[in-house]
């Protein structure tokens, strides 16, 4: 009699196999991308073993440290850090790295030299780590295309030159989700511990055209400018249909996760305080808004879409609002 176990999809899509496929359709291609992609993958793999286990593992609490922000830096922060840097490095694909975790950027030394550049931000949202809320893990990827030694300028270009970005949640499960380039589309994997495997489950993901949430830490309510307060408002007391729901988790992959799924859109401001609001354009908003925009949505500074801003400096933050089209584009009348 045969074994009745569960189903096993002997040809599941993984994330590696959807990858080279992906490989073999750019005629170009040397295979390096996919040789970065699959160290990035090992990384996001180990991280979020180290996240489901840290109250086990003591990895929670203050490391000590604190990072260029000034921010706490937590142990998971450091290991999530330490991984990407050394996974990058041993790929033999990257040249130069920026990480949210370190002030200057990271010269790759010269034996294990590629051609492309990655500003990612290992554990973002890392101050929710220990109340369990999710956390995330950012990339985006730029091909070198300056003659000579990597320097800081290969890594200060707009979000439009990405070769390719996405981002890690560590929610009620673990997702990767990605992008191969303009136009490519925006594609998500759901990890299955059981084969330890980053599987195909969103194919080309859409973002509703129109939501019903809105996004945002109204904590901050009285620094923002007048015509975002209109908006909120309206949002709460709508002169006609329904009002919109609340949601802000304040982990940022989470927020714009969920926007992508349900729609709505996701702002963080800039404010009195903040004149440039708080995320940063190299590895939050750039990687985050070129996944929404090849979903369909829209991203913006509030003035230009955030993928055309010109980085000056590899911290500098920008003003964020991203999400359904519609919900983006009702907001930006209201900005001044
Ligand atoms: P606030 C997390 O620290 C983070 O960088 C983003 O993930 C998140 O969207 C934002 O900051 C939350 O900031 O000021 O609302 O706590």
């Amino acid at each position: 009699m045969s074994q009745q176990g569960p189903a096993f999809d002997v040809n599941a899509m993984t994330l590696t196999r959807w990858v080279l496929a992906q490989q073999r359709t750019a005629p170009a291609a040397t295979g390096d991308l996919t040789q970065l992609l699959n160290s990035i993958q090992t990384a996001v793999k180990a991280i979020q073993s180290a996240v489901r286990k840290a109250g086990i593992a003591k990895l929670h609490g203050i490391s000590g440290d604190t990072n260029v922000q000034g921010e706490q830096v937590k142990k998971l922060d450091v290991l999530s850090n330490d991984l990407f840097i050394n996974m990058l490095k041993s790929s033999f694909t990257t040249c130069l790295l920026v990480s949210e975790e370190n002030d200057n950027v990271i010269q790759v030394e010269t034996e294990r030299r590629g051609k492309y550049i990655v500003c990612f931000d290992p554990l973002d949202g890392s101050s929710n780590i220990d109340c369990l809320v999710s956390v995330g893990s950012i990339f985006a990827i730029y091909k070198k295309h300056s003659d000579g030694e990597p320097s800081v300028a290969d890594a200060l270009r707009p979000g439009r030159e990405l070769v390719a970005a996405g981002y890690a949640l560590y929610g009620s499960a673990t997702m990767m989700v990605l992008s191969l380039g303009t136009g490519r589309g925006a594609h998500g994997f759901m990890y299955d511990p059981s084969i330890g495997e980053f599987i195909l489950t969103d194919p080309s993901m859409k973002i509703p055209e129109k939501g019903n949430i809105y996004s945002i830490n109204e904590g901050y309510a009285a620094e923002w400018e007048p015509g975002l307060k209109k908006y909120v408002e309206e949002k709460k007391n709508p002169s006609s249909g329904k009002a919109y729901g609340a949601r802000y988790v304040g982990s940022m992959v989470a927020d714009v996760h969920r926007t992508i799924k349900y729609g709505g859109i996701f702002m963080y401001p800039a404010t009195k305080s903040a004149p440039n609001g708080k995320l940063r354009l190299l590895y939050e908003c750039n990687p985050m808004s070129f996944i929404v925009t090849e979903a369909g949505g829209v991203a913006s500074n509030g003035t230009i879409p955030i993928l055309d801003i010109e980085p000056e400096t590899i911290h500098q933050r920008a003003p964020c609002y991203l999400g359904s089209k519609k919900d983006v584009e009702e907001l930006l009348k209201h900005l001044k």
